[in-house]
């Protein structure tokens, strides 16, 4: 298919989008009448409400940005923002929705604490705060500081998992934290940490638009980011998009070519490709040499990955192969991206390596429309990269090293004896210490581990053996929040400010035009009180408020890659429509827009990137005649957002999507299993059996089923396999077997 059909597919869920919100009425007639409305163009100023600010997106991460139109101060609506760089007025359904969204009778409205009943009941801030620090302390007291462990976020202010981080840390003593971006992006981390010396995606969003072949790999763009798809479609180059994924998604639909490979076979095709590239003299021998160690190592590591080797664990064919490698080859700006299905595979490190190795081999990197480039999920996933002080020290410091410790201390004017010599255990160590019962409490914020972490069943009973449970979010009916002891009521995006940091590594503002309901606080100020009533306050002094504390991130910054000492203020940030990092106040650049490595020079002390390989692993779980079918999960539509939690509040949203969890089927399979399209079935792993509407489709291949993640019951299914280096978990391949729900079949009301 053709780009230009491409643009149209994608396009299609966003103007469905405004028109949808045309039939509710969400649009102003004004609005409706504007250009703004199909994607380009310039609102006319004078028809917009009293005022108008802009501010960025809290769902995904790709920023955009997005006009709030205010009436004496309060948010009455918002459009894409046609001046900001990163969208150029355009916005997917979730955007255009996210003020809806805030307005739900589930919103958190005043702190919730489980009485001796069993039932949450109000409570007033007071009460609430004694009883977190009184209940934490108490466990502290008598299990040890690291007794008590958290789970924080992508989607808070970076302003607010600083202070979360910091205040954990080095005000409660808490030793083990960590995020649901372990989840997510501790893959392209721990990857790009090896491979060029700090966690820097390198790319800038212009270079979806001057490439001449883009590689999506594991990424179904037009459903997970549309935007960015857009931006694809905006590429003046003819350009060859060619999309490596299992599934036949919205995205192989609109691309050039479609290689629908084995699940797990990424490692051996990428290392085929590097052998087929290098035996042909298709490689940048002097960019190698010059910027890189470890190439001699890589293809002696590639012998091993001769054609008919790829061929046969693949899938694919000896000509796709080729092609392939020929497009790698005659492109001139050639850029690789990935996103799950890359980074949530038991040998994802080595994955996202191994398409990091095929830029390096052809030089593919530092120069426009090219790069090895992560993208990202949450609108915060890169704030939490650098500054939540889990996974690593403020700032990208490292834990470990006590010249960092004494570093960050000096900065932030503590002792440095404050700051835990250790790291922190990963997610998935945490929810093993509270099995083992060496974690006894838990406090939860702005994730919904209940529904996304990948053992459910078991997760519910360890959520059950704490001794105290706290779950800070906005909406009390989250499947965490059902069961937790404490509930802290949080404002919510556009209910506060700060700053994200999206995929391309801009800072962008987001700020306060609505209230918060009832006494629902930001997150920012819920830490400030938690300090207070901790006693550790005076270590927060000039945490004052989120820009203020934006000044202490930009110091834990400097002479880091990220440092960001140059940016001045939140309205630098406002008049420039963002700041990418870095941009170092002893050398601002110049250029508005820019990628890393255009030096060629890398963060390792050598200046030079590193080629990263291993042999491939086995699958942990792999269909067999008991469970012969293979499970895919992941996003299911530009509607929903992970755990449901904040789009199902929309009305607009759920007409995008089907309500009841349904599993994709190939026809052959269904025609085999006497599967009926629509008909109830059950899934059933070895963990756990769910019922889901079949949906018969050419989109998943025989062998293969697929299942959004967004019903509550798809982790039953997942198996709980990691990547040995990040620990990121595996959710994307188990084994499964699917059959007929004969009684709820019997069950079902006619035409359904
Ligand atoms: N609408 C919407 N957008 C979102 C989100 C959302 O919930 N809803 N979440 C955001 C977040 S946090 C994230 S992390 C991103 C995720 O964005 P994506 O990673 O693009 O989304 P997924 O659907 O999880 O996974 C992408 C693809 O990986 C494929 N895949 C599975 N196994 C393999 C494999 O072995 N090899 C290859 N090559 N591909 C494989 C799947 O078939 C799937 O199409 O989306 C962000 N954007
Ligand atoms: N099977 C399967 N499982 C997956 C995945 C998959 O592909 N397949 N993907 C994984 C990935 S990539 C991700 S990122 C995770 C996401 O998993 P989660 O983080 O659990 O998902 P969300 O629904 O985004 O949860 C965010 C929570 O924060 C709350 N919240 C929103 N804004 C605020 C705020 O400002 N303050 C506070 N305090 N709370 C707020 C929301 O109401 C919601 O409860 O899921 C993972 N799980
Ligand atoms: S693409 Fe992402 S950032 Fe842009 S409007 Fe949609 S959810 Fe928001
Ligand atoms: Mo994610």
């Amino acid at each position: 298919m053709s780009t230009d059909n491409a643009h149209v597919t994608s396009a299609l869920g966003t103007r469905i989008g405004n028109l949808l919100l045309q039939r509710e009425g969400k649009l102003t007639r004004e609005l409706l009448l504007s250009p703004a409305e199909f994607g380009l163009g310039k609102v006319p100023a004078k028809r917009l409400p009293d005022a108008t600010t802009t501010m960025t997106c809290g769902f995904c991460s790709t920023g955009c940005g997005l006009n709030i139109h205010l009436k004496d101060g309060e948010a009455i609506g918002l459009s894409p923002a046609t001046e900001y760089p990163v969208n150029l007025g355009m916005a997917c359904p979730k955007g255009w929705e996210a003020l809806t969204v805030l307005a739900s009778p589930d919103r958190a409205i005043t702190p919730l604490r489980r009485n001796s009943m069993g039932r949450l009941e109000p409570v007033d801030w007071d009460t609430a705060l004694q009883t977190f620090c009184t209940r934490f302390k108490a466990i502290q007291a008598e299990h040890g500081a690291d007794s008590v462990a958290f789970l924080s976020t992508g989607q808070i202010a970076t302003e607010e998992m600083a202070l979360l981080g910091s205040l954990a840390k080095f005000g409660m003593g808490i030793v083990h934290g960590d995020g649901n971006t372990r989840q997510c992006m501790a893959t392209a981390v721990v990857a790009y940490k090896q491979a060029f010396g700090f966690d820097a995606p390198p790319y800038t969003y212009r270079d979806f638009e001057e490439s001449d072949v883009i590689v999506l790999v594991g990424a179904n763009l037009c459903i997970a980011h549309p935007i960015m798809w857009e931006r694809v479609c905006r590429n003046p180059h003819k350009p060859k998009v060619i999309v490596i994924d299992p599934r036949t998604t919205e995205t192989a639909m609109s691309a050039t070519t479609h290689l629908a490979l084995r699940p797990k076979s990424d490692l051996t095709l990428f290392y085929g490709i590097a052998r087929i590239l290098i035996r042909e003299g298709w490689i940048a021998r002097d960019f190698i040499a010059a910027h890189t160690s470890g190439f001699e190592q890589f293809e002696a590591h590639l012998f091993d990955f001769p054609m008919h080797r790829v061929t046969k664990f693949t899938g694919l064919t000896e000509s796709q192969i080729m092609d392939l490698a020929k497009a790698i080859h005659e492109g001139q700006r050639v850029s690789f991206w990935w996103t799950m299905g890359v980074n949530q595979s038991y040998e994802g490190v080595r994955v996202a390596q191994s398409l990091i190795n095929l830029a390096l081999l052809t030089g593919n990197i530092g120069r426009p429309g090219t790069g090895a480039n992560s993208i990202t999920g949450q609108c915060n996933a890169m704030g939490s990269r650098l500054f939540s002080n889990t996974t690593n020290l403020l700032g990208g410091h490292d834990f470990l090293n006590p010249e960092h410790r004494e570093k960050v201390a000096g900065i932030l004017g503590i002792d440095s004896g404050r700051i835990p010599d250790r790291n922190s255990w990963a997610y998935s160590e945490i929810i093993d210490g509270i099995k083992t019962g060496k974690i006894k409490g838990l406090w939860v914020i702005a994730t919904n581990p209940a529904h996304s972490w990948i053992d459910q069943n078991g997760l519910d009973d360890v959520l059950r053996k704490l001794d105290f449970l706290v779950v800070q979010d906005m909406y009390t009916t989250t499947e965490t929040a059902r069961v937790a002891d404490l509930v802290l009521p949080a404002a919510a995006w556009g209910e506060k400010e700060g700053t994200l940091i999206n995929s391309e590594r801009r800072i962008g503002l987001i700020k306060k035009v609505a209230r918060a309901p009832g006494q629902a606080l930001a997150d920012f100020a819920i830490f400030k009180l938690i300090a207070k009533y901790w006693g550790c306050a005076e270590l927060f002094q000039d945490w004052t408020n989120p820009e203020a504390t934006f000044q202490i991130l930009k110091k834990l910054s400097q002479g880091q890659p990220c440092d960001i000492t140059g940016i001045e203020d939140y309205r630098m940030l406002d008049d420039r429509g963002g700041v990418q990092w870095p941009y170092p106040a002893d050398n601002p650049p110049s250029e508005p827009e820019r990628r890393l490595f255009a030096d060629g020079k890398f963060y390792h002390p050598d200046g030079k990137a590193k080629f990263l390989f291993e042999l491939p692993r086995e699958m942990p779980e792999p269909a067999n005649d008991a469970f012969p079918l293979l499970l895919l999960t992941g996003r299911g539509s530009v509607a929903q957002w992970h755990t449901q939690t904040r789009t199902k509040k929309s009305a607009v949203l759920r007409k995008f999507y089907p309500e009841l969890v349904y599993v994709e089927i190939n026809p052959e399979d269904a025609r085999r299993l006497d599967i009926a399209p629509n008909q109830w079935v059950l899934v059933e792993s070895r963990r756990g059996k769910i019922r889901a509407r079949a949906v018969v489709t050419y989109t998943v291949r025989p062998g293969q089923v697929f299942i959004p993640m967004h019903y509550d019951v798809v982790n039953q299914l997942t198996h709980p396999s990691f990547d040995p280096y990040s620990k990121q978990p595996s959710y994307k391949a188990c084994a499964v077997r699917v059959r007929p729900h004969r009684h709820l079949e019997s069950l079902r009301p006619h035409g359904h």
